[in-house]
C-alpha cells in the first residue's frame, strides 16, 4: 500500500530534511504535496529525481491526503488542524501546539510506540531536546526506574530555524572581519558566545524550553511524578544539540551495565574512547540518525546516580526523522486512520 503525503512547512529546515528522509527511507508514497506559506509557493524542490513545485497552503490543500507531516510552527498547525482533520488526513505535528493535549499521543517510536494507536487524527512529535534525552534515558529507565533527571542542554542554532543557522555563519564572518554582529533572528549574538534559551520565562524562573523537557518527558515515559530539572542554553553550533545528563535511580546502577544497555539500544550509538578523550561531538552527530551517547560514569557525589553526555542531530532525530518514523509506525501497524474510541 502507498500513501498520499503532504509536508506542511516544506521549505523550512525540518521540512527540507523530511523530504530527504522520505526519499532515503523509501517511504511508500503514492503522491507528495509540498505546502508552505504563499511567500515560498512556486519554489521547486527535488524528490527522487523529480522537481516538485511548492504550493501555498489552503483549506482544500489537504483533500486526498493521507498523512500531513507538519513543521511550520504552532500557530500554523493550529490554523490548519481542522481542515486537515476534516479532510480525513492524519496530522504528525512537529510543533508544540498539541503536545500536552491529553487526547494527542506524544511519541518517540523507540520509547512509546503503543501510544500512537490512541490517536484521534493528530500525533505530536516531541521537542528536539526531549526526544534526544528520552532516547538515552528510556532504555536505562526500563531496567531500573529513574527517580530524578538533571539536564543541561547545549542547543545548536538549527533549533531556531534555517535562518538562525545562516545568521550564525554571518555573525562569525562579521566578527572575524572586525564588525559588530547584528542579531535579527536570534535575540543576542551567538557567534563566539552563548546564552540561556530565550523562550518565555514563567514565574518559577524556568523557560518554556526547560518546561518542555520536564512535562514532555513525563508524558512520554508515562511517569507523571518523574523529577526533572533542566537548564537550556543556545550555543554557537550549527545543527546538533548536546546534553549533559545526571540520572538518579532507586538503587545503584553499574556503569558497565548502563553501557551495555545503551550499546544494544536501537537508535543509540555508544561513542567512548577513554584513552583519547573522544566522546560525542555535534560535528559527529550532524547528519546522523543515531543519538551519540558517551562519558557514562558514576556520579561521585551520589552513589545512586550516573552522569552521561549525548549529542544528536536536532533536525533529524530531534525533528524530521522522528516524525517520519511515527508515520512509518502508523503504516506498519495499519493505524493511519484513527482507531481510538470516543471516551
Ligand atoms: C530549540 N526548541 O530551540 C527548539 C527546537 N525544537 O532548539
Amino acid at each position: 500500500q502507498t500513501y498520499r503525503i503532504a509536508i506542511l512547512g516544506a521549505t523550512g529546515a525540518v521540512g527540507t530534511e523530511i523530504l530527504k528522509i522520505l526519499e532515503h527511507r523509501n517511504f511508500p508514497i503514492a503522491d507528495l504535496k509540498l505546502l508552505a506559506s504563499p511567500r515560498s509557493a512556486g519554489q521547486t524542490m527535488s524528490f527522487a529525481g523529480e522537481a516538485l513545485t511548492v504550493e501555498a497552503v489552503s483549506a482544500d490543500a489537504f483533500e486526498n491526503v493521507d498523512i500531513v507531516l507538519a513543521s511550520a510552527g504552532g500557530s500554523i498547525s493550529k490554523t490548519w488542524v481542522e481542515s486537515i482533520t476534516r479532510s480525513g488526513a492524519l496530522l504528525v505535528d512537529n510543533s508544540s501546539a498539541f503536545r500536552m493535549d491529553p487526547q494527542v499521543p506524544l511519541v518517540v517510536p523507540e520509547v512509546n510506540p503503543d501510544a500512537a494507536s490512541l490517536h484521534r487524527g493528530t500525533i505530536a512529535n516531541p521537542n528536539c531536546t526531549t526526544i534526544l534525552m528520552a532516547m538515552a534515558v528510556w532504555p536505562l529507565h526500563q531496567v531500573q526506574p529513574v527517580r530524578r533527571i538533571v539536564v543541561s542542554t547545549y542547543q545548536s542554532a538549527s533549533g531556531a530555524g534555517a535562518r538562525a543557522m545562516e545568521e550564525l555563519k554571518t555573525q562569525a564572518r562579521s566578527i572575524l572581519d572586525g564588525e559588530e554582529p547584528k542579531p535579527e533572528i536570534l535575540p543576542y549574538p551567538l557567534a563566539f558566545n552563548l546564552f540561556p534559551h530565550n523562550s518565555p520565562l514563567d514565574e518559577s524562573g524556568y523557560c518554556e524550553e526547560e518546561m518542555k523537557m520536564v512535562n514532555e518527558t513525563r508524558k512520554i515515559f508515562g511517569a507523571g511524578d518523574l523529577k526533572v530539572t533542566a537548564t537550556c542554553v543556545r550555543v554557537p553550533v550549527l545543527r546538533a544539540h548536546s546534553e549533559a545528563i545526571n540520572l538518579e535511580f532507586d538503587s545503584p546502577f553499574a556503569v558497565e551495565a548502563a553501557r551495555e544497555i545503551l550499546e544494544a539500544s536501537p537508535g543509540v550509538k555508544l561513542v567512548e574512547n577513554w584513552q583519547t578523550n573522544y566522546f560525542p561531538m555535534p560535528i559527529d552527530a550532524t547528519g546522523r540518525d543515531e543519538v551519540l551517547v558517551g562519558r557514562i560514569r558514576q556520579d561521585l557525589s551520589n552513589p545512586l546516580a550516573l552522569d552521561l553526555w549525548l549529542c544528536g542531530d536536532q533536525i533529524r532525530k530531534g525533528a524530521a526523522l522522528n516524525a517520519v518514523q511515527i508515520a512509518e509506525l502508523l503504516v506498519s501497524r495499519n493505524l493511519v486512520k484513527p482507531t481510538a474510541l470516543e471516551v
